[in-house]
């Protein structure tokens, strides 16, 4: 496979090419693309060196799947030109979620979807990550219990927003004055604010969890609400979900629905202080589930804590996902409508 990576040197597309070979991707050849400033550098690949490709070379070469991880306008504007030559294109952004001409993968909720792919469709959305994770969980228990309403909240690593952000933590743990990403401390801090306010009073982050979870898991009646904070912490977002289902569940049965699920690996041993927690799950491709209990205030309802790298599952094993299941379904070659 020849596989472009789209902001190779950011924090995300630094783990995508961790994930390409932790993961055995079959890379034939690397293009790695960065900024203008950085073309004709070199990143290491799996023992090999690779110059850093502008963006209308990797174009020109035609890859067989580049992988974007370089914001919504830098998507918006360069992933259609590669999709018109042929290449699909796996897109971290939010440039094309809720677009309802292309698809919105977790592959362990949808990837049946990925068989309709046409011509028309050679750009595949990745979910913003703190949906990729709620999802994962929430699916196997919706298709058994069939959720009515979630509220969520937030705990996410300052990760999520890049690696200024992870300097002002750091440099404020130090006492030191840098630049600053968030319009507050960060460290010794928590801020319920991520991405911009929106006219309802809700962040975008918080409103890309509802839509696009009820995209991803193919149902609008199931009801959601978000509060998303930031917290001064790295290794991954954790979200405590509290979710009612039309029908009863049983907590053990829970347990086991989830233990047998594709992608999720339960942590729930309260007498041993077992649970996940972001210092767990950094650097790993699961989500991580604990904390499971009834909510007895409300029947049907079930309390939960779910915590995934960010970068990882949340955005970089999610993309290489997505073409493992292109490349072994076949898939790469679109349909013509
Ligand atoms: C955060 N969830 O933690 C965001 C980062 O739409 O892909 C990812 C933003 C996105 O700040």
């Amino acid at each position: 496979m020849k596989i472009a990576v789209v902001g190779a040197t950011g924090l995300v597309g630094t783990q995508m090419l961790q994930v390409l070979k932790n993961r055995k991707f079959p890379v034939t050849e690397l293009i790695p693309v960065a900024s203008e400033r950085s073309v004709g550098n070199k990143i290491e690949f799996d023992g090999k060196s690779y110059r850093v490709h502008s963006m209308q070379e990797a174009i020109d070469a035609v890859p067989d799947i580049a992988i974007f991880s370089a914001g919504g306008s830098v998507s918006l504007e360069f992933a259609p030109k590669f999709a018109e030559k042929g290449t699909i294109v796996i897109d971290n952004s939010s440039a094309w979620r809720m677009n309802p001409n292309y698809k919105l993968v977790v592959p362990e909720v949808n990837a049946h979807e990925l068989h309709n792919l046409n011509e028309n469709d050679k750009i595949i959305a990745n979910p913003n990550c703190s949906t990729i994770q709620m999802v994962v969980a929430l699916n196997p228990l919706h298709q058994k219990y069939k959720i009515k309403r979630v509220v969520v909240s937030t705990y996410q690593s300052v990760t999520g927003t890049g690696k200024a952000a992870v300097d002002q933590l750091m440099s404020e743990r130090k006492g030191e004055t840098g630049n600053k990403v968030y319009p507050h401390p960060i460290d010794l801090n928590v801020l319920p604010h991520i991405d911009v306010f929106l006219e309802n009073g809700y962040t975008k982050e918080e409103m890309k969890m509802i839509l696009e979870t009820k995209k991803i898991m193919c149902d609008d009646s199931i009801q959601l609400t978000a509060t998303a904070v930031r917290i001064p912490t790295m290794g991954g977002h954790s979200e405590a979900v509290n979710v009612e289902f039309e029908n009863d569940f049983d907590l053990k049965e829970v347990r086991e629905i989830l233990s047998n699920s594709e992608g999720i690996i339960v942590q729930d041993n309260v007498s041993k202080f077992e649970y996940p927690m972001p210092i767990h799950s950094e650097g790993k491709d699961e989500v991580f589930v604990g904390r499971l209990r009834r909510d007895d205030s409300q029947k049907n309802t079930l309390n939960m804590w779910i915590v995934a790298d960010n970068l990882r599952k949340g955005a970089a094993t999610n993309a290489v996902q997505i073409a493992e299941y292109l490349v072994k379904e076949n898939l790469l070659k679109t349909k013509t409508v």
